[in-house]
């Protein structure tokens, strides 16, 4: 069985992987915050992705990361630049020295979140960033590109909408991805015999959707899940918002400064705008 490290396992994304891969790989999970308890097949290691030798740590033995880890909102530039600039390279360069050759990035759909709702985009467009945490993906997935070419790193870049059991407003209509579809793209990105740098979204197969995920079929997903199913409910207590937001794929990061980071917010249901 393959050992993957998750980073940011505590976070959001990580609750929803864990419980989905677990049976499947042997995971050890790593984040700041303390985690616990552990199910069979977990380990932990605790560490901070902004510092090198934790990370060197941590990723020793792994046969593929599943890089998280980070700050999940817009924030301010210190806040993005250590966690999302320093600790996402630290990732990739502590891998490259551990000799891992296999990573799943997880970019997210703020990298393109000025593109308006009515484009449909692939992920060939040029980036258009929404927020400093936007420009912050952007740099991930330029550094996978770089280990890719530079160091033969096999790396799938996922542009991933918003995770959770169920869409929570009009905007995650389009962009929702169930955790089981995550799952399925995260295994993609660990299993495909011929990634070298790719893009995909990480999205559900929503009727809704702005993107032409055509690359991710291409690699062989195909989402079990569409938030069609969840629509009239959802739209049903939708109020009208901030129309910059509205227009735009990357709803309200478009105009805020600093969304509120879910990793403070740990535990409640998760029912921001953003
Ligand atoms: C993201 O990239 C964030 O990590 C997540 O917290 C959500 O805000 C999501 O985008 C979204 O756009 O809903």
């Amino acid at each position: 069985m393959k050992t993957i490290l998750l980073t940011g396992a505590a976070g959001g994304v990580g609750i929803h992987l864990r419980r989905e891969l677990t049976g499947r790989y042997a995971l050890r999970l790593s984040d700041l915050r303390p985690l616990k308890p552990l199910a069979p097949g977990e380990t932990f290691v605790r560490g901070d992705i902004a510092r090198l030798s934790d990370m060197l740590h941590a990723t020793k033995g792994v046969d593929a990361i599943v890089h998280l880890g980070g700050y999940s909102v817009e924030g301010s530039w210190p806040a993005i630049h250590r966690a999302n600039i320093v600790g996402c390279y630290q990732v990739f360069e502590a891998a490259r020295r551990n000799g891992v050759k296999r990573m799943v990035f997880a970019s997210s759909n703020h990298a393109v979140g000025f593109y308006r709702r009515d484009q449909v985009i692939d992920q060939r467009v040029a980036p258009r960033p929404d927020s400093r945490y936007g420009v912050s993906k952007v740099f991930g997935e330029a550094l996978a590109s770089l280990y890719a070419d530079k160091y033969g790193m096999q790396v799938l870049c996922l542009r991933i909408g918003n995770v959770n059991p169920a869409p929570i407003d009009r905007r995650r209509l389009s962009i929702w991805v169930s955790p089981r579809d995550l799952a399925q793209l995260v295994a993609i990105g660990i299993e495909h015999p011929d990634i070298r740098f790719e893009i995909a979204y990480g999205v559900s197969g929503n009727a809704r959707s702005w993107y032409d995920n055509w690359n991710a079929a291409r690699l062989g997903y195909r989402p079990r899940d569409d938030s069609e199913a969840y629509a009239a409910e959802v739209l049903a207590r939708e109020r009208p918002g901030d129309p910059r937001a509205e227009t735009c794929q990357g709803g309200a990061f478009v105009h805020v400064e600093e969304v509120e980071n879910p990793a403070a917010l740990r535990r409640k249901p998760r029912r921001s705008r953003a």
